[in-house]
């Protein structure tokens, strides 16, 4: 049983999750004399970072922009490195709590199983696995996109008699895979980092594949710490700067299309964006890459040769980097890799491309493909996925005024207004989630947009005695046709991935984020707060 002291029973706001979205609202409303509590299911901060504890987990997006904007927190923080690794991650948020004391409002080892709307109090009924129960006005889901893991159904799998576990559940503790015979289960973003992590250092390695990564080189490199503390000058035009690009980074993408270029000009443009490591090869390309197929081709085949040239056998460069690209690059969620290519080059790794024979089962030794063969592991890794944004909702037994659930309200197609609010549920928030720029940019850029805003919102209505704001259904419905509008002019139909849902057997291929640009998007949010919560019904 968690320790009670910390927690309030009728706070004026109750957040759900005490990673980078549920600090930095839960900062800004206290500095407004708000009573804040927050409920968290680990015992510690940090959200992902401290569920994602797999060997050589990483942030893809670079520094200064992966942290929060606080300057109590950035001006006495310095970054080792350009994409700092888990361990790295955790001290910055004990960092937070040393200069923000935010774990005097957080009650951890607390998770939230249902929230239900109470009309006639128009408050918000909160209760916790352990059988607590709040009562906030107000309820912000600060539980991020990544939250509810997918395992697929495989037959078999509980029979598996060595170590297994997916990667967002990985043992806080680690696990020594050192010698060992290690099977991982799928190239996500989790996977290349475990792979390129444990391959130099386990006996055998064998790689189950659907789908190759097109991983992008990370450009890893130390920070030069007196560098960074002088450029803290310019921090906050930095951190204002990320609201006026497409992905909240200070990077955009080239003002032309790739037929308005030459063949010289793109192919020292790539060169360049190539060399700077990250994700600039993707964010600074030609404006078409997401739009355009014959760019977009163009865009793969530069990457392609680029993989190729690491790897020494010609079936793993057909396997790892495909003649014809199997979809568009930047339609599946690309990471970025440091020596994933490299390992593939090892005499003890194989790779198994699940398309020419799939898992039939998994057995008490390893796992049986189709082909009747069975590989044999001390330790399977499922680096499977989750079911992103709507599962970190509907996992919640969450119901509002009518008392319908957001999983029977999103169940045939996500609705929600400005990706942050849903008719029916009053006072109800939720960043970094559904219909938002979310997975297409920065974390704490998107973050902090939208968390400024339901900030802004919540003072307007305590200043005003109000009670509740509740989207209507009117604009909830125009809010989802600019989603879906915006996003079939893209390419990202064009993959299978948790982009548009496809990644998990039966839930509903849609687009899940906003493809319109974190600026635009900003720019939506601020004019409607403006016109005095258009949309919105306040009473
Ligand atoms: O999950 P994924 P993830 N049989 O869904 C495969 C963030 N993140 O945990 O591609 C066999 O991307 C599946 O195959 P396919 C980041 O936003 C960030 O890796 O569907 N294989 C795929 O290869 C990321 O995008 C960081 O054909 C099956 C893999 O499992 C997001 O989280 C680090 C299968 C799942 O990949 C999710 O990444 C980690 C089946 N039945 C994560 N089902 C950083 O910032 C699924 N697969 C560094």
């Amino acid at each position: 049983m968690p320790a009670l002291s910390n927690w309030n029973n009728e706070p004026d706001v109750l957040v759900v999750g005490a990673g980078f979205s549920g600090i930095y609202v839960l900062h800004h409303l206290r500095k407004l004399g708000y009573s804040v509590q927050v409920f968290e299911a680990a015992p510690q901060l940090g959200g992902v970072w401290h569920w994602n504890a797999y060997p050589g987990a990483r942030v893809d997006s670079e520094n200064p922009h992966y942290a929060l904007s606080i300057p109590e927190i950035w001006e006495g923080w310095s970054w080792k490195e350009r994409f700092p690794g888990q361990k790295e991650l955790r001290e910055y948020f004990e960092y937070i709590d040393q200069k923000l004391d935010v774990k005097k409002n957080i009650s951890f080892n607390t998770r939230v199983v249902a929230a239900h709307f109470d009309v006639e109090t128009s408050r918000w009924v909160v209760k916790t696995e352990d059988g607590r129960v709040a009562r906030p006005q107000f309820f912000i889901l600060c539980v991020g996109f990544a939250s509810k893991p997918y395992t697929p159904d495989f037959k078999g799998l509980d029979k598996f008699e060595g170590i297994c576990h997916h990667t967002s559940q990985w043992p806080q503790e680690g696990v020594d895979l050192t010698n060992k015979r290690v099977g991982v289960i799928g190239t996500g973003a989790s996977a290349v980092q475990v792979i390129q992590e444990i391959g130099p250092h386990v006996s055998h390695l064998t790689v189950f594949q659907r789908t190759p990564n097109y991983a992008l080189a990370m450009g890893q490199r130390k920070l030069d710490v007196e560098r960074e503390r002088k450029r803290k000058v310019l921090y906050p035009t930095i951190f204002r700067r990320q609201f006026q690009t497409p992905t909240g980074f200070d990077i955009e993408p080239v003002a032309k299309t790739l037929s308005a270029s030459t063949p010289e000009e793109r192919l020292l443009h790539w060169e360049d964006a190539w060399a700077r490591g990250g994700f600039a090869f993707l964010l600074n390309n030609y404006k078409d890459l997401m739009l355009d197929e014959n760019t977009n081709r163009e865009v793969y085949n530069f990457w392609r040769d680029k993989v190729r040239a690491r790897l020494h056998d010609p079936r793993m460069q057909e396997k790892l980097a495909p003649t014809i690209a199997i979809h568009p690059l930047g339609a599946k969620r690309p990471c970025l890799e440091q020596t994933y290519y490299e390992v593939f080059n090892q005499p003890n790794v194989t790779l198994v491309d699940l398309n020419e024979c799939g898992i039939s089962e998994i057995t008490s030794k390893g796992l049986l493909t189709e082909d009747g063969f069975e590989h044999e592991f001390d330790a399977l890794v499922l680096a499977t996925g989750f079911d992103s944004l709507t599962g970190s909702l509907t996992q919640i037994d969450i119901r509002g005024i009518d008392g319908v659930s957001i999983a029977e309200k999103w169940a045939n197609g996500v609705y929600t207004n400005l990706g942050m609010t849903c008719a029916n549920f009053p006072n109800m928030f939720f960043p970094y989630n559904a219909q938002a720029p979310t997975a297409f940019c920065n974390g704490p850029s998107c973050i902090e947009a939208q968390g400024n805003w339901i900030v802004d919102c919540i003072k307007s209505m305590k200043e005003n005695n109000l009670t509740a704001i509740c989207s209507t259904s009117e604009a909830e419905a125009d809010w989802r046709a600019q989603v879906m509008g915006i996003g079939d002019l893209t390419l990202y139909s064009k993959a299978k991935s948790w982009y548009m849902g496809s990644n998990i057997p039966g839930k509903t291929v849609e687009h899940l984020n906003y493809a319109g640009g974190l600026h635009t998007y900003c720019n939506i949010i601020t004019e409607i707060a403006e016109k005095g919560y258009e949309g919105f019904r306040l009473y």
